[in-house]
Formats: C-alpha cells, sequence, structure tokens
C-alpha cells in the first residue's frame, strides 16, 4: 500500500482587499444612492404636503424658466415635444454625476460630500419656494430629502469603510484591530453587510420613490399648468375702457375689478383642478350634431374680448358680490350654430367639472346681441383657478347661477320643462335676468366727514340693459341727478359722482337708478331670495 501523500492545503485564501478602482465605483454608486433617497423621501413627503412640492417638480420648472431663449430653442429643435423629457433626461444625468462626485469626496475627505448635498437640498429649496404659488410649508419634502440623503451617504460609505478595513486587517496589513463601532467583524461579513445594506435601501428607496410618484403624478397642479398657459390674441379686440369710465374719487369701486378682488361663489369645497390638456366640452342633448371641443381647437377659434359685470342674485342692497371684468373666450352661439339646437329647445344646461348645473335660455345664448363667451381669459390672464380655470361661460345681463358656470365641461341643449339646475331646485327661480341696482361706495356711514363739499359716488348696473340715471337725494328731499361716468358698452356697469355741499349733522343719503329701457329702482325692499334683491342702496353719515 502506499502511501498517498496528500497535496499540501493551500492556506484559505485571505479575503481580497478590495482594489482602490473597486472601492471608488462603490463609493460613487453610494453617492448615487443618497440620491435615490433624496428623491424618494422628497416624493413621498410631497405625497403629504401636495404634489407641488416635490423638488422634481419645482427644481424642474425653475430650470425651465432659468435657461435661456437659446437652451430652450435648441432642446425643442432637437427633440420636439419630446424636450421636457429629454431636460429631465439631461438633468438625471447631471445629477448622477455630480451626486457620484460626492460620494468620492465622502470617502476621500468626509463630509465634504454631505455638504455637496446640504448645497444641493438648499438650492432645492430656494427654486422650490420661487415657485409661483409656492408656500412655506412647500419646503419641506426638499428638506426632508436632503437631511435623508445626507444620513443615507454618512450610513453608505462608513459601511464601505468597515469592510475595507476588515478586508486590510485580514490579509495583514494592518496590525492592530481598528475599533470600530459595533465590533469589527471578519472581511467576509463586512463585505456582505455592505452589500445587503445597500442592495436593500436602494431597493426600498426605489420602491417608495416610485410609488409616491405615481401618486403625486396623478395630482394635477393646476397652478402650475395655469402658469404655463400662453392666452392667445383675440381675433375680436374690444377698446380699452375711456378714460371717462373711471372717475377719480377716493373710495368709488374701480370699473374695472382685479382679478384677486373678483367676488367668488361656488360650490366647490376645494377648487377643481383641470389639466387643459385632458379638458373637453361636449355640446350634447337636443343637437343635430354633437361636438367635442378641446381646449387646443379652442384656442385656435377666432376668440373675442368683452367687458361685462358679473353679479351673483344672493347680492343684498348695495352688497358686492358683483364684479366687472375683460372676458376672453369664443362665443357661445357659434357653438350652437354648428350642433343645430331642435327646434324644441328652449334651455342649455352647462355642467361644471364638480357636478354644478345652470340653467340658461337657449334664446339669450343664440342671441346676435348677446355676447355670451365660453371663456378662458379674465383681465388679459388666464382663468384664476376659483374663477373656473381653464374655461367657464359668462353671459351678459345673467345672474351667475344661471350661467357663469366655472370649470364647464358640458353644454345639454334641453328644456326648462325637462332639466332643473342647480339652484333651480333649491328654491331659486328658473330664469335669473340680472336686475337694475346701484350702490353707494363713499361716502361710508362709519367715518365721520367734514362739511364743505363731499362727493357721493358709488356703481350702478343693468348688464346688458344698461344705466341712463342715477339720482341721489338726501334727507328725503329732492332727488338730484347724479354726473354718470363713460362704460365701454351697456354690459358693464358705470361709476357715479354727486358732488355734495355737506352740512354739520347726521345726513341720510339714498340712491336709485334709472335704466335704457325706462325702469326706475323703486324703494320697496326685496330679499335676494328668490330673484335678486330690490330696492334703494343708502347710508347714514355724520358731518362734523
Ligand atoms: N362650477 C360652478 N360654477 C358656478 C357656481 C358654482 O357654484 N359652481 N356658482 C355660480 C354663481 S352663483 C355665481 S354668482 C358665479 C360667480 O362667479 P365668480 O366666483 O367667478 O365670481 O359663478 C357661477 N358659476
Ligand atoms: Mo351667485
Amino acid at each position: 500500500m502506499s502511501t498517498r501523500v496528500a497535496p499540501p492545503v493551500a492556506a484559505p485564501p485571505a479575503a481580497a482587499v478590495p482594489s482602490s478602482r473597486a472601492l471608488k465605483v462603490w463609493a460613487a454608486l453610494g453617492g448615487v444612492l443618497a440620491l435615490i433617497a433624496f428623491l424618494a423621501s422628497a416624493e413621498a413627503v410631497a405625497v403629504v404636503i401636495g404634489a407641488g412640492s416635490s423638488p422634481l417638480v419645482g427644481v424642474g420648472g425653475a430650470v425651465i424658466d432659468l435657461a435661456p431663449p437659446g437652451a430652450k430653442n435648441l432642446m425643442v429643435a432637437l427633440f420636439g415635444t419630446g424636450d421636457k423629457a429629454a431636460l429631465f433626461a439631461l438633468m438625471g444625468v447631471l445629477l448622477v454625476i455630480i451626486t457620484a462626485g460626492a460620494g468620492l469626496l465622502e470617502r476621500s475627505r468626509p463630509p465634504l460630500g454631505r455638504v455637496v448635498f446640504g448645497v444641493g437640498g438648499l438650492l432645492a429649496i430656494l427654486a422650490v419656494r420661487t415657485r409661483a404659488g409656492a408656500g412655506n410649508f412647500d419646503i419641506v419634502p426638499s428638506l426632508v430629502g436632503a437631511i435623508v440623503a445626507t444620513l443615507v451617504l454618512h450610513a453608505v460609505i462608513a459601511r464601505l469603510f468597515r469592510w475595507e478595513a476588515a478586508a486590510r486587517y485580514d490579509a495583514g496589513e494592518m496590525e492592530v484591530r481598528p475599533k470600530l463601532s459595533p465590533a469589527m467583524r471578519s472581511s467576509g461579513l463586512e463585505r456582505r453587510a455592505f452589500f445587503r445594506w445597500t442592495a436593500l435601501s436602494a431597493a426600498a428607496w426605489a420602491v417608495v420613490g416610485a410609488g409616491a410618484r405615481v401618486i403625486n403624478g396623478a395630482v394635477v397642479n393646476a397652478e402650475a399648468l395655469r402658469a404655463a398657459v400662453k392666452l392667445p390674441a383675440a381675433a375680436v379686440t374690444e377698446d380699452a375702457a375711456p378714460a371717462g369710465a373711471s372717475l377719480s374719487v377716493a373710495g368709488i369701486t374701480p370699473y374695472i375689478t382685479p382679478n384677486a378682488d373678483f367676488y367668488r361663489i361656488d360650490t366647490a369645497l376645494s377648487v377643481p383642478q383641470i389639466d387643459p390638456s385632458t379638458w373637453s366640452l361636449q355640446i350634447e342633448g337636443l343637437v343635430e350634431t354633437p361636438i367635442t371641443l378641446t381646449w387646443k381647437q379652442l384656442l385656435d377659434l377666432p376668440l373675442v374680448e368683452h367687458t361685462a359685470t358679473l353679479s351673483c342674485v344672493s347680492n343684498e342692497v348695495g352688497g358686492d358680490l358683483i364684479g366687472n371684468a375683460r372676458w376672453l373666450g369664443y362665443p357661445i352661439r357659434e357653438l350652437l350654430k354648428r350642433g343645430a339646437p331642435d327646434a324644441s329647445a328652449d334651455m342649455v344646461l352647462s355642467r361644471s367639472i364638480d357636478g354644478f348645473t345652470a340653467g340658461t335660455p337657449l334664446s339669450v345664448l343664440q342671441d346676435d346681441s348677446t355676447q355670451a363667451l365660453l371663456a378662458i381669459g379674465m383681465n388679459g390672464e388666464p382663468l384664476p383657478l376659483e374663477h373656473g380655470f381653464p374655461v367657464r361661460m359668462v353671459v351678459p345681463g345673467l345672474f351667475g347661477y344661471v350661467s357663469a358656470t366655472k370649470w364647464v365641461t358640458s353644454l345639454k341643449v334641453t328644456r326648462f320643462a325637462d332639466e332643473k339646475a342647480y339652484w333651480s331646485t333649491r328654491g331659486w327661480t328658473e330664469k335669473g335676468p340680472a336686475k337694475l341696482e346701484s350702490r353707494i361706495d363713499t361716502p361710508s356711514g362709519s367715518k365721520t366727514v367734514s362739511a364743505g363739499t363731499v362727493p357721493i359716488a358709488g356703481v350702478a348696473w343693468e348688464p346688458h340693459t344698461g344705466v341712463a340715471a342715477v339720482e341721489i337725494r338726501v334727507d328725503n328731499g329732492d332727488w338730484v341727478e347724479a354726473t354718470l361716468a363713460d362704460s365701454i358698452s351697456d354690459d358693464t356697469w358705470r361709476q357715479w359722482v354727486y358732488r355734495w355741499d355737506a352740512t354739520k349733522g347726521r345726513h341720510r343719503i339714498q340712491v336709485r337708478a334709472t335704466s335704457k329701457d325706462g325702469k326706475r329702482q323703486t324703494a320697496k325692499y326685496v330679499p335676494p331670495a328668490p330673484d335678486g334683491a330690490e330696492g334703494w342702496d343708502e347710508v347714514t353719515v355724520t358731518v362734523a
């Protein structure tokens, strides 16, 4: 028998010390992992704070705004309508390069890598906070993202360092076992710990980020979409308001109501957020040709400018649920022509995306002399969200509840006998022509004025009919005629003023208007329900 000599047993290979190149690659990937953690955690917080607060959206928007026009044109020339996607891809590549560098820095010169993320977080906060409509809370996702990213970067580089140290120790490159907390284990275990931690957190952040992005992406940020709308020029322009439409009297209501001051009345608990690119209007019901009109098609139509006063049936005598704006839109009569309503129809039921409905007489909408608009612009801007963005109706001469449907998505040609609109089932009359009214803006009853010449001034209206005269009287004396300001048309209110020679004491001032069709406001008070208030506005002033 021969004894077989066992081959010499090779010493277990000392766990290889990772090459410096491998360590750099892993450090760079650690930086990218921190970027993923940044975006994912910020996106997750934005689910709570609001989709618009996502740094992805905010930074992207800021980059688009700050890009020089040449760069924008180049992107469009290169990528066409894919320019935004290409921009995001470009930004992604840049961010990966920068954060990979931050990973390298964090390994070679800590905490410089974390500093890079801190600075990046600050820039993101700045970008998000300066977006139109952003509030203080909107910085929270970027702030959380930056904090999470620095923690993740710190953790991943620390684990990489432990692996490297364990490998060097096991390979005999180090005599003294590095003191790490928790205690360093064998290089194989530390290596595995590094990979397990990195892979698991990458997977977890990817899931969190993707999930949150899907949720945020489904939320329409209409404010941002509105900011991006460029209104087309009107095909039919309207003259500017004549200089004589605005009297220079302190305290009088301005002829054109700024959008920010325009009264708001609706049943919407939260303002509908509509993406215009998905908006469309259906013209349906008793029509020969049902029509679908998209946002793009509407913008391409010859639009009309028209200033009209809109008021609410709930407005009290002397109340302020009324405003006057220059609307930009397309005449509804033209759309109805295309649809060709049935002779039996007498009403158009307009419906808002939130379910609100208004019933408007078909004849008014078809009338050539009534500029009933499907409006997209208000005083030179896209409709503010709370005034119906992207599209609403405005019909001169009718109260809002029967005509001015905001966020409108459907016009159903029908019959008053067949359909009931929202307020018509709640105690308000079916047809709501605006009434002749007048209001005293100044002097106000709460202030004391000095004896001498005191302007008594205000506004008067009967939209679409027009105001012919305004009179005031003091202490039940004779009615005296006020001076009327000019107006663009009978569809708007008119300012008026009377220069009163005020004597000391308490005085009661009343106003009444006469319309161009010969009606005169009467003294009898009528409450707003069911078809609009009536009566004279009055104020009692103290003259000292
Ligand atoms: N979708 C929708 N549109 C609506 C309403 C509403 O509740 N929902 N209210 C109407 C009423 S009662 C009025 S007076 C006007 C007010 O328009 P504004 O808020 O732009 O001033 O909108 C009309 N359009
Ligand atoms: Mo209203």
